[in-house]
């Protein structure tokens, strides 16, 4: 090849991949990125997807490098986390509270350091939302108010409410103080107005866990057997209950109606055999949403106060069908 042409060909080239580096993606700061991300524990089935999701797209991404801490639902073992991720100065912290109360200190120590806070699942408290860009994750009140509303459905259905007879609701809280148990009791306590013959006679938190949903189902169980419905705030708990049920001699899905959030594969198994009746999604398959946050935010893009994940509802006519193409 002659010379000019080879000297032609090179500056052709060198002049294609500096125009690609001029007008490619212009961020606030040129990757690579080092992400913080601090997760809450691994409480449920649930939580186990979630910091899959997560984990997974964040370390697959070619600009971030990860850094991740887990609190193993301790606030404390939190804060440490995010104090460190704001003296090593990462680009970005991701994070999800395990209370809502509690964080505004931090929250402003890496607002001071220019660090954006991108929360996934659970949100802080009101009064700190101001500094944070945003919350992506289930609209929990919405959750608890489709429990209630598909209850009222079935019970009439079930011919089991007549409007006047007593029905008594066990209800399974989540983690005291928590963005998901404030917020699903709430939904459901809204619906529950129009039911005036519905009470929730016994209410206790299990935290979230299977291991403690089962001795709080045995204690309801061992004061009063008239209980007509479970109303547990996730799964896991529902999952613990339903042993605790079976030991007393009675069938779940059956005696007592066995309502839960999340949609875990566990639940989906017991509504397939009977011995559950709903849960309605909260989707943890988070990453994918969170990576994109990140790149909108280093495009300088205004980020919204919320992103809200899509979710459905399955109950003993659709779980079978839905169950094999379940992520999580
Ligand atoms: C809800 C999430 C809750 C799940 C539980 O988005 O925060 O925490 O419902 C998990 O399973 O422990």
């Amino acid at each position: 090849m002659k010379k000019w042409t080879k000297i032609v060909l090179l500056l052709l080239v060198v002049t294609l991949v500096l125009s690609a580096v001029a007008f490619g993606a212009k961020y606030k700061k040129n990757p690579p990125w080092v992400i913080g991300f601090s997760q809450i524990g691994s409480e449920s089935e649930w939580r186990t997807a979630d910091t899959i999701s997560i984990k997974d797209a964040l370390s697959e991404d070619p600009n971030m490098s990860l850094v991740y801490a887990d609190a193993q639902q301790k606030q404390e073992n939190q804060i440490k986390a995010l104090r460190s991720f704001i003296a090593r100065k990462v680009d970005v912290i991701v994070f999800t509270a395990l209370v809502e109360t509690g964080y505004g200190p931090v929250l402003q120590e890496a607002q001071k350091a220019k660090i954006p806070v991108i929360m996934v699942d659970r949100d802080v408290a009101k009064e700190d939302q101001q500094y944070r860009l945003t919350i992506m994750g289930s609209n929990f009140l919405e959750e608890g108010r489709k429990a209630a509303n598909w209850l009222a459905d079935y019970l009439k259905k079930q011919g089991i409410d007549d409007g006047k007879k007593p029905v008594n609701i066990a209800e399974l809280q989540g983690t005291v103080g928590s963005a998901p148990a404030i917020d699903r009791k709430k939904g459901f306590e809204e619906i529950m107005k129009g039911h005036p013959n519905w009470k929730i006679t016994h209410s206790q938190t299990g935290n979230f866990t299977r291991a403690e949903g089962k001795p709080v189902m045995e204690a309801f169980l061992k004061a009063d057997k008239d209980i007509q419905v479970l109303f547990a705030h996730n799964d896991d708990m529902a999952l613990g209950a339903i042993q605790a049920i079976k030991e007393a001699g009675l069938k779940p899905g059956k005696d007592i109606i066995v309502v839960s959030m999340d949609g875990v594969k566990g639940i989906f198994e017991a509504i397939i055999a009977g011995e559950a009746n709903c849960t309605v999604e909260c989707n943890p398959l988070l990453g994918p949403q969170a990576v994109q946050a990140i790149y909108d935010y280093m495009e300088g893009k205004k980020l919204p106060a919320k992103i809200d994940t899509i979710e459905g509802i399955f109950d003993q006519t659709t779980a079978k069908e839905a169950f094999p193409t379940r992520q999580y």
